[in-house]
């Protein structure tokens, strides 16, 4: 059986995540691969019931340390039935934000101690960790105007203002260069196909898809 791979697309709003990962699963599936297409919060029953709680209503509703736990309870129930058993059986598991989106949001952008959620990804994770994470980075201003004209998601994470998109930004950023051998910057600004493109390079550059 084929090693499962783990791959998670990060960044702030708007980037373009949802749909670059389509068209990834559109290029791995049709290399005959079983691709397990997941999201967060949520990506499980239990943790999609999470995701209602923690993405709506009011910008603060829930403190960011609140929120770490919630999304860290969504994480676990995520890793334990979906991750986990999609990895074990060879599938590529491609999920839209992970782990690193906790550092961003509760912990560069929030304000939640750094020490809290490295806790929690080596007790709560186990070493369930992307082999590939891809963080989609444009200018904020871009990302909102993008956000603000798509549909269907939730508004509360959008409305906390500049000065946390630009934190987030940074943090995403910080993530990448404390650790190059996981992360790829992919430059989210352009065409769909000119980041689907490059998109598809990054995943063939570092994880020898044709082999
Ligand atoms: N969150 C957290 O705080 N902590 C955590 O640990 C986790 C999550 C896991 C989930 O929201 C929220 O949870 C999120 C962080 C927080 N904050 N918010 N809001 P979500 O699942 O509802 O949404 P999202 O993950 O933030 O995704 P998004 O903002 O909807 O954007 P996206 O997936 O990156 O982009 P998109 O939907 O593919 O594209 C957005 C629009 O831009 C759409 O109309 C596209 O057609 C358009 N688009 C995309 N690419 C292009 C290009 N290249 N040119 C022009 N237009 C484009």
């Amino acid at each position: 059986m084929s090693k499962g791979r783990f791959i998670t697309f990060e960044g702030g709003e708007g980037a373009g995540k949802s749909t670059q990962l389509k068209r990834l699963v559109a290029h791995l599936e049709a290399e005959g691969r079983e691709v397990v297409a997941t999201r967060e919060p949520g990506g499980s029953p239990g943790a999609e019931a999470i995701r209602e709680l923690v993405l709506k209503g009011s910008a603060d509703r829930w403190s960011p340390v609140t929120e770490t736990l919630l999304m860290y309870a969504a994480r676990r129930d995520h890793v334990e039935r979906v991750i986990r058993p999609g990895l074990a059986r060879g599938a590529w598991v491609i999920c839209d934000r992970f782990a690193d989106s906790t550092r961003a949001y509760q912990g560069a952008a929030g304000g939640t101690a750094p020490e809290l959620i490295a806790a929690l990804e080596t007790y709560i994770l186990e070493g369930t960790r992307p082999d590939l994470t891809l963080i989609f980075d444009l200018p904020v201003d871009v990302g909102l105007e993008r956000a603000h004209t798509r549909a269907g998601t939730e508004m509360r994470f959008e409305s906390k203002g500049q000065a946390f998109h630009e934190r987030l930004r940074e943090g995403f950023l910080a993530i990448a260069k404390a650790e190059p051998a996981r992360c790829v910057v992919i430059d989210a600004t352009g065409t769909l196909g000119a980041v689907e493109a490059r998109v598809w390079a990054a995943v063939i550059d570092r994880l020898a898809v044709h082999d």
